[in-house]
């Protein structure tokens, strides 16, 4: 079994006074360390500031199904394939020789974390992200899901190409068996190119009758597998912007209204969010479109449900949201950023229609707008009535390219300035299958989403006694995504360190312990 398979990780347990253990939680007492900066006569006054908390997370670990919205598609079909290969450990024959399965590309199964150091020879001690806290293991995740495409599994992963042979003729009896529920298809919001895949369709066009469908389908799956939880994962085609109308989608009850009356800027994904919301189900959206217009957020908000996205952070986005971080902080100065991808899949086919790709183009784009903000010695900041400061050209092209299949392939280039007016040049170009890097990126969202609903926090000192549920829109999700949702009126985070840091110091902070990894003060000071 490989390392990123197994099951048995060495147990943790802090010795502290400000950790607790029953056999239901884990308590934690933390302290957040800030401080606030005014400008008091053109000088910088800082205080800092001190806020303490309470973490308690629930031990048992439950019984967790994943239903994706798009189980048909190579995403879809390459994660329940790899899922079931690890479960079932099956090998298959290379040219190179045996492979056998594992999770390689999961943050949370293939990734570690520095918990310390051993007191003996001061070496660090890390310990797989997975194990920090109780998580789910992706081999026990229940498999279900949607698709407007009949195929059967087996065929759907033949048709996505992405596996090889030997692998899948050993999946096919365990992929065959299952079968993609039926969905909703409002032509409209994918390319009209996906129209020949459309065989699998919830009847009508009734968006009311559509959302209870959903939610039935939900308890169902639920209860025929004998589920605790259930987390909806939209890795379906990438849709056009639904408008955002005042009195339609702006609000919680005018969105509810708005399907009552079957409006026609509902789309599928938003349907299915508000389907998973109702169910208090967390929802996490794979793909770039605005599935969480503002009624949604505030739907799930007053249910305190669980949202995250948007759209996948696998490839060239996330390469860029560590290289211009790297650039800007090493005081260089992006000038231009030009990506270029083609590939073959039938994402690829989908994003070749003008609103689709737009859609991607947006998600695409953001990235690199907090670090640039972050750095005003480099760029001029934004003056009053501008959208934005002054920001480096950005330009993203995606080609639909058949031959290649879903072996993407991205070229960057990052033209800079560096010191006394020189050019700096970076090229890049990466070459890979794109959904076996995506795939990991669902699994990581999923089994943290499910985490993430099972810890609570208060204020120590606060009026507040009881424990409350983290905010509804899962922010510590960033780092597996290219457009970030966060809390209304906060600040979005792209640079990739800072979203993995954040993670670390919030699962450590459930441990009680504080993240001062890397100020190694042992070894600086004394
Ligand atoms: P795909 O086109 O192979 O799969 C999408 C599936 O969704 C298809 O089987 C299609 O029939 C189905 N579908 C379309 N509308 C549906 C609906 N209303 N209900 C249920 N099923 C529906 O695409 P792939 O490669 O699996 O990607 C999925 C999504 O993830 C796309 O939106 C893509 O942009 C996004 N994404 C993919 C990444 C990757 O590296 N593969 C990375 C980032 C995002
Ligand atoms: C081509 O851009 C197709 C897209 O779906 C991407 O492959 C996907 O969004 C991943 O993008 P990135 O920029 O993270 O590699």
């Amino acid at each position: 079994v490989h390392p990123t398979a197994a099951r048995a990780d060495v147990p943790i347990v802090v010795e502290s006074e400000r950790t607790k253990y029953t056999e239901e939680f884990i308590t934690s007492t933390f302290d957040y360390h800030g401080q606030t900066v005014t400008n008091e006569g053109g000088v910088y006054k800082v205080r800092p500031t001190k806020k303490t908390f309470e973490f308690r997370t629930e031990r048992k670990v439950p019984r967790t199904g994943l239903m994706m919205v798009g189980l048909g598609g190579n995403n879809g079909t390459t994660l329940t394939a790899t899922i079931l290969a690890n479960r079932h450990n099956i090998t298959w024959r290379t040219k190179s020789g045996i492979q056998t399965p594992n999770y390689i590309g999961s943050v949370l199964r293939a990734s570690t974390l520095r918990l310390g150091v051993d007191p003996i020879n001061g070496s660090d001690v890390h310990v797989p992200l997975s194990s920090v806290l109780p998580t789910v293991h992706p081999n026990d995740l229940v498999i279900g899901g949607w698709d407007i495409s009949s195929a059967p599994l087996d065929k759907a992963m033949a048709r996505a190409e992405v596996l090889p042979w030997d692998l899948q003729r050993q999946l096919a009896p365990l992929m065959a068996p299952i079968h993609p529920l039926p969905s909703i298809y409002y032509p409209d919001f994918i390319a009209a190119n996906q129209e020949e895949r459309a065989d699998n369709l919830i009847p009508g066009e009734d968006k009311q009758a559509h959302l209870e469908k959903l939610r039935a389908d939900i308890r169902q799956f639920k209860e025929a597998n004998g589920l605790d939880k259930v987390i909806v994962f939209w890795t379906a085609n990438t849709e056009r912007f639904s408008e955002v109308l005042e009195g339609i989608n702006d609000t919680a009850e005018n969105l509810l209204e708005a399907i009552k009356c079957s409006h026609e800027e509902v789309s599928p994904s938003t349907l299915f969010a508000v389907a998973s919301i109702l169910e208090g189900c967390p929802f996490i959206n794979g793909a770039p479109q605005n599935t969480f217009v503002p009624g949604c957020i505030k739907l799930a908000e007053q249910h305190k449900s669980f949202i995250g996205g948007d759209d996948l952070k696998s490839g060239q986005t996330k390469v860029k949201s560590v290289l211009t971080e790297f650039l800007v902080n090493a005081g260089i100065k992006p000038l231009s950023i030009a990506s270029y991808n083609h590939l073959g899949n039938n994402d690829g086919r989908n994003l070749s229609a003008e609103k689709q790709f737009r859609s991607k183009e947006i998600s695409k784009s953001s990235v690199v707008d907090d670090m640039v903000a972050a750095n005003h010695l480099l760029f001029r900041p934004k003056a009053e009535g501008e959208a934005k400061g002054e920001h480096p050209n950005h330009l993203v092209v995606i080609k639909y390219m058949p031959a290649v299949g879903d072996s993407k392939r991205a070229i960057d280039e990052y033209y800079s300035e560096i010191c006394m007016g020189g050019r700096s040049v970076i090229n890049i170009f990466n070459e890979c299958e794109d959904s076996l890097l995506a795939s990991p990126l669902i699994l990581d969202l999923s089994i943290l989403a499910e985490l993430l609903t099972r810890i609570e926090y208060r204020e120590v000192g606060k009026e507040q006694t009881e424990f409350a549920p983290l905010y509804t829109v899962l922010s510590l999700l960033s780092y597996m995504l290219k457009a970030p949702l966060v809390k209304p009126g906060t600040d979005v985070v792209n640079a990739l360190g800072r979203q993995r840091n954040a993670l670390e110091l919030f699962m450590k902070a459930c441990l009680g312990l504080e993240g001062q990894g890397d100020l190694l003060l042992e070894s600086r000071v004394w």
